[in-house]
């Protein structure tokens, strides 16, 4: 398909009908952001949560609406929750993409090359949709990373709002799916207006009536860590980053019961060196949260990891979340989002102690 030709004639059409008689159909065959003719791949981030996996998938709907060849892949084998979500809507996963080696691609739900798939800084990164802090992906064609929302999904309805594009089922399954996951089910502090409107407007599309209790069933598979190991729950959520020289992981887990946490930690630090070792980490820091008491324990590991926790995460000067050195952990109350707290703070403290 010939894109320039159809923007022409989109322009064309605008320009030679009355603002008052033209047709939507012709903007929706506009080609609004330039991408060619080419394939594109649409992918978010490794060790994928289901914001990462649905919000490709709707993207790659939401791009091949607007005339683009386009499909949805995955970096990583998808978690409970997510399996159980696609399942329950009869929605078939994307496959697995192992190298992003000269592919044309749009990048999803993260803007760390350190958790994209291999390959990577080869490929054509076309654009960036993404709702967390602009990581090392500095170097994209285009970015729709500054909308302050609860998850990717939030932005992609949006995104098919403005292009006029109608939501079908499938679409506001997928979309409803990573919003609820992302937000903690609408949580005040992991989601604000755009999210709640968007759930609001998904939910009878997406054939859902009863939004809070199809989110409590999504969570038992999200805090389930059956049948897997220390080592696997460790990994569970976890994001790389790389930031002014250091090479760094936060993982996150979760815990059901305060009575669970001490224990948790214990297993958590016994499996934490070798992931550090593994991947050549400077430090690494793993937040556990726990629902009943609603704290946050961060642990730290690695040289300085204590030091730049301690600096990142005393004496914040955050109403309403206060934090407490413990022994050989950081606790904070309420638990905070990594997203919105954690790594904002830790990278601040690195560009402070800058390697270079
Ligand atoms: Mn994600």
């Amino acid at each position: 398909m010939n894109f320039n030709y159809l923007r022409n004639f989109a322009l064309g059409a605008v320009a030679l009908c009355s603002l008052a008689s033209c047709e939507k159909d012709d903007d929706k065959n506009s080609d609004p952001f330039n991408f060619g003719d080419s394939k594109i791949v649409v992918i978010g981030h490794k060790v994928p949560d289901t914001d990462a996996v649905t919000s490709a998938m709707a993207y790659a709907i939401f791009l091949r609406s607007l005339g683009y060849d386009c499909e949805a892949r995955v970096a990583g084998k998808l978690n409970k929750e997510t399996t159980f979500a696609l399942d329950t809507f009869g929605l078939k996963a994307p496959e697995l993409l192992t190298s992003a080696d000269n592919l044309n691609i749009v990048i999803v739900d993260h803007s760390e090359y350190a958790q994209s798939v291999d390959g990577m800084r080869n490929a054509n990164i076309l654009r960036v949709v993404d709702n967390h802090l602009l990581g090392s992906m500095t170097d994209a064609a285009s970015y729709d990373t500054t909308r302050s929302a609860g998850s990717t999904c939030t932005i992609i309805y949006y995104d098919f709002q403005e292009q006029n594009i109608s939501i079908n089922k499938e679409t506001a399954q997928l979309l409803l799916l990573g919003i609820l996951s992302d937000t903690g089910g609408l949580k005040p502090n992991k989601s604000n207006n755009k999210d709640s409107v968007a759930v609001k407007d998904l939910a009878p599309i997406a054939g859902v009536n009863d939004v809070a209790a199809f989110y409590a069933r999504m969570n038992e598979f999200a805090d389930s860590y059956e049948d897997m190991t220390d080592a696997e729950i460790l990994v569970s959520d976890i994001k790389d980053y790389e930031r002014a020289g250091y090479k760094f992981s936060v993982a996150n887990v979760d815990v059901e019961q305060d009575e669970y946490l001490e224990d948790m930690r214990n297993r958590m630090l016994a499996v934490m060196p070798n992931y550090m070792k593994e991947n050549n980490l400077d430090f690494m820091l793993c937040k556990i949260d726990a629902d009943t008491l609603d704290c946050s324990n961060v642990l730290y590991l690695g040289e300085n990891g204590e030091k730049f926790a301690d600096a990142a995460f005393l004496n914040m000067g955050i109403e309403d979340v206060t934090s407490e050195k413990k022994d050989g952990y950081i606790y904070m109350t309420p638990h905070v989002s990594r997203k919105i707290i954690i790594v904002p703070r830790i990278n601040d403290v690195l560009d402070a102690n800058a390697k270079e």
